[in-house]
């Protein structure tokens, strides 16, 4: 890692996690705690794993989703990079914008920062239409800047398909799918 690509003061940041391929619960789990091993990355907050119905792209299985806060000392491009470092190493093959994923790792949040580069707008555009992701992040950090001026809380209550997202009972060792 380059000192450009490091902060001296940690940021407050979130991720958001997808997985509908294979071990779902498992990828995700597997994700969490790479990055939780991550050089400048300290998990702070993680959410349940919660089953959501496909968005976007409807005709493929459902998905396991969740949501993790972190402090980092990454710039923002360099835990971006991060993720897509762990995605690939899990066996992530990219074909279908929202398609089929054994495992999908997003930077939603990175302190209150709004940023536009190739490849990564933060906040996510579409976090408050997306239940799959309100519901998980409002469990960890209600209050979390979601854009337009929104809480995760108030862009939930606005949210039409908040009920079709199913939190899932904690992992027992030697879980099955
Ligand atoms: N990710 C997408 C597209 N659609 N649907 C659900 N339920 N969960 C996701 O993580 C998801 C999605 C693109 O990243
Ligand atoms: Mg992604
Ligand atoms: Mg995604």
């Amino acid at each position: 890692m380059t000192a450009a690509s490091m902060r001296k003061t940690p940021v407050r940041a979130v991720l958001g996690l997808g997985s509908n391929i294979g071990d779902k619960r498992g990828f995700l789990a597997e994700a969490i705690r790479q990055i939780a091993e991550s050089d400048g990355i300290t998990l702070v907050a993680r959410s349940a794993d919660y089953r959501t119905a496909p968005w976007g792209l409807t005709d493929q299985d459902w998905f396991v989703n969740a949501c993790i806060l972190v402090e980092t000392t990454l710039e923002p491009s360099a835990l971006l990079a991060r993720g897509l470092e762990i995605e690939r190493g899990l066996g992530r093959v990219r074909d279908i914008r929202w398609g089929p994923r054994k495992i999908d790792i997003d930077v939603l949040i990175y302190g209150g920062e709004e940023i536009a580069q190739e490849g990564l707008s933060v906040p996510h555009p579409r976090i408050a239409e997306r239940a799959f992701v309100l519901v998980p992040l409002a469990e960890i950090w209600p209050d979390a800047p979601v854009g337009g001026g929104l809480t995760a809380s108030q862009a939930l209550a606005e949210c039409p398909d908040a009920d079709t997202i199913e939190r899932l009972d904690d992992l027992q060792p030697g879980h099955h799918v």
